[in-house]
């Protein structure tokens, strides 16, 4: 056990995340209802994301695009992208994927496989905790460097378990990140990124995920030092948790930014090694621990104050 070790050792920097406020961010999206691609409840809640953003001081972009899903289906796409200090030349991408998966395939019941998933962990929760960041950082003012946030479309419109014929299951995945790292929208490259995927679950810990360790091993390590130095060294394991195909891998591998992915891993969970709820009916606000989200945002500050 080195949880008094860890406490002993922590040294905060940066302004105190609040949990309560990206809480309350991640309770707004649901409440648009399943931010599913091409439905209403996605138009209204992207345009929600874009007037935070600004209303905390980011430049905000909109990269649209029809993009493909692997049966042909045309996903009207946005990725949001919101610069805080945009004339700065340093700058960091924190991202986070904003749809929700239209099936909950993954449901211990059967019926239902083919309602949408509500995403309160697996989608708000990343968004959530990138707009609290953005608060404080305005309310703040110290921070120097730049910072890059990108609200990824169409992560979660991968092939569904029932289907068996699409051969190119892993590319139907992170739609958004594969067109924001192959058609790059901005001047400055950030000099690493960080995605933040289901930061919200609870009894959540977030081992060093294998394919972030692979592209971007001095990230992981900047990250997981942190989060210790923040006090949150529980929550993030030095061990190695699965391989993830998600939004990282197409930054990683056609954008060239070095890029590393906190995301759950549930070593003893039968359901999913993302945890309990993950693709299922129930993935909702529930199932929200504050805790969770405490411990990424400040993770995150400490990474962001300490360069
Ligand atoms: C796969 O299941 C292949 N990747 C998980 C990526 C993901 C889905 N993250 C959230 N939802
Ligand atoms: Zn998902």
């Amino acid at each position: 056990d080195n949880s008094a070790d860890t406490v002993a050792t922590a040294k905060p920097v940066g302004p105190t995340f609040d949990a309560d406020s990206a809480y309350a961010f991640t309770a707004t999206q649901c409440d648009f209802g399943p931010r599913v691609m091409n439905s209403t409840a996605h138009e209204k809640c992207g345009k929600w994301i874009v007037d935070k953003f600004k209303e905390y001081g980011c430049e905000v972009q909109e990269q649209k695009a029809d993009l493909k899903a692997y049966d042909g289906t045309i996903l009207k796409s946005t990725n949001i992208i919101a610069h805080f200090n945009p004339n700065a030349k340093k700058r960091i991408l924190i991202c986070a994927h904003w749809d929700s998966r239209p099936w909950a395939d993954n449901d211990p019941d059967s019926t239902n496989h083919k309602k949408p998933v509500m995403a309160a962990n697996d989608g708000a929760s990343g968004v959530a905790v990138m707009l609290e960041l953005a608060r404080q950082l305005q309310a703040d003012k110290k921070l120097t460097v730049g910072v890059d946030f990108v609200c990824f479309d169409a992560e979660d419109w991968g092939v569904p378990r029932w289907e068996t014929q699409y051969p190119n299951a892993d590319d139907s995945w992170a739609l958004g990140a594969q067109y924001y790292a192959k058609n790059f929208p901005t001047a400055v490259k950030p000099e690493f990124g960080i995605l933040l995927d289901m930061v919200g679950g609870e009894g959540a810990q977030f081992y060093r995920e294998g394919m972030s360790v692979q592209f971007a091993s001095d990230v992981v390590n900047r990250v997981w030092e942190a989060a210790k130095a923040a006090g949150f060294g529980s929550y993030f394991p030095d061990a190695i948790g699965g391989m993830v195909t998600d939004d990282h891998v197409p930054v990683n591998q056609f954008a060239g930014i070095p890029t590393i992915d906190i995301i759950p891993y549930y070593p003893d969970c039968q359901q999913s090694s993302f945890g309990p709820t993950w693709h299922t009916v129930n993935d909702t606000m529930e199932h929200i621990d504050k805790n969770t989200l405490q411990a990424v945002g400040q993770t995150v500050i400490q990474v962001l104050y300490s360069l």
